[in-house]
């Protein structure tokens, strides 16, 4: 049943938003608890092994890591679906939610975090841009038609790439990276996600991301997150 759904969430989470989308974009309902990155609770370390959100309660089930905590949703409430029909199309979906996991997102943290570091910076800020230029050329410029990540159809790799892209202001802000004129592309498939409701329920603006990325910024985060990318 949908109203066993519960989640634990933070508003300031790129993939705790991952997951509210799912939920919005299948119309279930979840109890949704709020925490504090900075001040955990005590009950966190016992729902969460890794002390991050978002943790899915469903049950008896205790799911984390939102791409799989999304895929299970995808399974238990399968309408509408957000899963393409071939295989071929699933492991593309799959391949670009990585590429987000795996390339993308943890240079954006790493360019912030390594503010005293004009080397390390360099670097990472040449595999944002080139992150970019991949995606714009190998997703966006490889698709039939239609406005997603993939074509045609609205996929978890929409809603997983979405909530980092939607915090671009901050590499902005503090690092002076924008999306570059050539990627018209991903700057049309933004405008068209940022129209769905289940976006506009969830967004927050540049001032909220700017505000909320400064510890990474300043390097004074000390959170799990910033310990596992300043490895
Ligand atoms: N790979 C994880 C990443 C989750 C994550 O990094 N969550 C952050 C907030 S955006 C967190 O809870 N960090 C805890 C901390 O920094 O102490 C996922 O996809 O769910």
């Amino acid at each position: 049943m949908a109203s066993d759904l519960k989640l634990v969430s933070a508003e300031v989470c790129p993939y705790a938003q991952r997951t509210r989308l799912v939920l919005l974009e299948k119309g279930l309902e979840a109890e949704t608890v709020e925490i504090d990155l900075r001040n955990k609770p005590g009950w966190f370390a016992e729902v969460s092994p890794y002390g991050k959100v978002p943790v899915l309660l469903h049950d008896g089930a205790r799911i984390w890591e939102s791409a799989i905590i999304n895929e299970y949703l995808e399974e238990i409430f399968p309408e509408p679906r957000l899963t393409p029909d071939t295989a071929a199309g699933r492991a593309a979906m799959r391949i670009w939610i990585a590429h987000d996991d795996v390339k993308f997102v943890p240079a954006t943290y790493k360019v912030l975090l390594a503010r005293d570091d004009p080397e390390r910076q360099k670097l990472h800020r040449e595999t944002i841009l080139d992150a970019f230029a991949f995606m714009e050329r190998e997703a966006l410029g490889r698709r039939a038609s239609g406005p997603w990540w993939l074509g045609e159809q609205l996929t978890l790799a929409d809603l997983a790439i979405y909530p980092h892209m939607e915090r671009l202001a901050v590499l902005e802000e503090y690092r002076g990276i924008t999306l570059p004129p050539a990627c018209g592309r991903l700057r049309e498939w933004l405008a068209a996600m940022q129209e769905r409701p289940s976006v506009r329920a969830t967004r927050k603006d540049d001032a909220y991301h700017i505000a909320a990325y400064a510890k990474y910024a300043d390097a004074s985060a000390n959170g799990t997150t910033a310990a596992d990318m300043r490895l």
